[in-house]
């Protein structure tokens, strides 16, 4: 007997303009995604104004999934996924995001994507937002700091509602929208929102007036997949890196609440339909005066998710940083190296357990099932002189992982409804936009300056994630 459900979804997970390519092919605008220079690790890719000449922009072609998909759902069947956890871009539909009408081309794109995924029985799950907005929503309207924004979305998920219908269950509506509790630096705020900030500007302020609207946009679009198909289940996405104290300090202990308070208070108002006390305090001690309408709370209120979807790849700590009885946290500052655990070469904290506690943390909180579509190890692959992989160290992470995953289900009896870990076939990094740091099963041949073959093959970890589903969970 597994632990595991009889059913439980075993995926893999990616995002449209991370392996697509053809950005500009079948009808398909300018996302934020396609201003975005490549980078390195600990260089930020650099955002341009619009598309230029000369400049290097990994999401472009990607690994050209828009061509090669039939034969990437072969391999994905192969290893034995039930599902595959995608994005729709944005831009295929509404090529400018404030169109009349949707691009049929586009729809076309992903009615044929999911019917190559059915027709091996693999069920795609659909993000609609994952970090590739419109771009001429950015120069027009200035993203998501926009009221607009709200329709245009509302607008966009009604189309792809309607249209696959009967093609999808699983939705969630944006990806890691926590991300932007990150608004010090620029990556977030324009991924997450298309925010470009100007000299001066108040970048807290923005960011919760952005959050507000997408949340607002969240739950309207819950609403209307509700009455589009009742058996929706319409989840939301949050980047779970829970902030441990540093010490058993209370001082330290505190601090972790209230930083974990700012990075998933998001979480609240999708679950709950309402602003927690504490974020409504803060707000109002910040003299925000946001634009939020009482028509506003009464969507959130009617559009609360079914589910709660989340990425695990790391854990934070924090320390009291002597900022007195607010304990106002910011991310950019506030973190400190945790002793007790590795780092990736990218800096990326790998704790295992940190999974189960995060799963508790929300089961706690929420009593929601939850869906980890997420999780995964960014790192360097060394090809051997006969072409093969030995990606070991990805096969070690992600089993503890699992191993952990597990033990919230078996001793902690959460309600668990599947695992699809990024990035299971090497695509291009939303971090740096490098191929080299890798997270698949299935190598692409294709390196940073965007040089290769774009061939595909089987690591090491292939054979080992065909197993661990074909035993659902139990032989690791
Ligand atoms: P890359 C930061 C922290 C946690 C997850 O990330 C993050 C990020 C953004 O970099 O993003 C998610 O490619 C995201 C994916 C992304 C993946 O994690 O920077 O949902 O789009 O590719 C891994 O190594």
């Amino acid at each position: 007997m597994s632990i595991l459900r009889e059913n439980f979804l075993w995926g893999g997970a990616v995002a449209a303009h991370q392996l697509e390519g053809g950005w500009d092919q079948g009808g398909k605008g300018a996302s934020v995604a396609d201003v975005m220079t490549v980078g390195a690790n600990g260089v930020p890719r650099r955002i341009t104004d619009g598309v230029l000449q000369g400049e290097n922009y990994p999401n472009h072609e990607a690994i050209d999934f828009y061509h090669h998909y039939k034969e990437d759902v072969k391999l994905f069947a192969d290893l034995g996924l039930n599902c595959f956890r995608t994005s729709i871009a944005w831009t295929r539909i509404f090529p400018n995001g404030d169109g009349t009408e949707p691009n049929e081309e586009g729809l076309q794109f992903y009615d044929d994507l999911f019917d190559e995924c059915l027709k091996y029985g693999i069920e795609p799950v659909i993000t609609l937002s994952h970090f590739e907005m419109p771009y001429h929503l950015v120069t027009e309207y200035g993203g998501w700091r926009n009221r607009k924004m709200i329709d245009f979305f509302a607008k966009f998920a009604r189309v792809c509602f309607e249209r696959y219908k009967d093609k999808v269950t699983y939705w969630m509506t944006f990806n890691e929208i926590n991300n932007q509790a990150n608004y010090a630096e620029d990556f977030a705020p324009f991924t997450n929102s298309g925010i470009k900030y100007q000299e001066g500007e108040d970048r807290e302020k923005i960011m919760y007036q952005a959050a507000h609207y997408e949340l607002v946009a969240s739950a309207q679009a819950v609403k209307i997949g509700h009455e589009i198909n009742p058996d929706f289940q319409i989840g939301c996405m949050i980047a779970m890196c829970p902030i441990y104290p540093y010490s058993c300090d209370p001082k330290d202990m505190m601090m972790s609440v209230s930083a974990m308070q700012k990075r998933y208070w998001f979480t609240d108002v999708h679950v709950r339909g309402h602003y927690p006390s504490f974020m409504e305090n803060y707000l109002a001690r910040k003299d925000f005066d946001l634009d939020i309408t009482e028509q506003d709370l009464t969507d959130l209120s009617h559009g609360c998710v079914d589910y709660i979807g989340f990425s695990y790849y790391m854990s934070f700590a924090i320390k009291d940083h002597e900022k007195g009885p607010a304990f106002d946290y910011d991310e950019s500052k506030d973190l400190v190296k945790n002793p007790y655990v590795e780092a990736s070469d990218w800096g990326w904290q790998i704790d295992p357990l940190g999974l189960r506690y995060a799963m508790n943390w929300f089961n706690e909180r929420y009593e929601l099932p939850l869906f980890i579509v997420e999780n995964g190890f960014g790192a360097i692959d060394e090809l051997e002189a006969d072409g093969t992989i030995n990606d070991q160290y990805r096969i070690d992470y992600l089993k503890t992982h699992i191993e952990m995953m597990k033990e919230a289900v078996e001793f902690d009896g959460i309600p668990l409804i599947g695992y699809t870990p990024w990035g299971f076939i090497d695509l291009v990094s939303a971090g740096t936009g490098e191929m080299k740091k890798r997270y698949g099963f299935i190598y692409v041949d294709k390196d940073n300056d965007g040089q290769g073959t774009l061939a595909r093959s089987k690591k090491k970890s292939f054979d080992w994630y065909q197993q661990v589903i074909k035993s659902n969970g139990e032989e690791l």
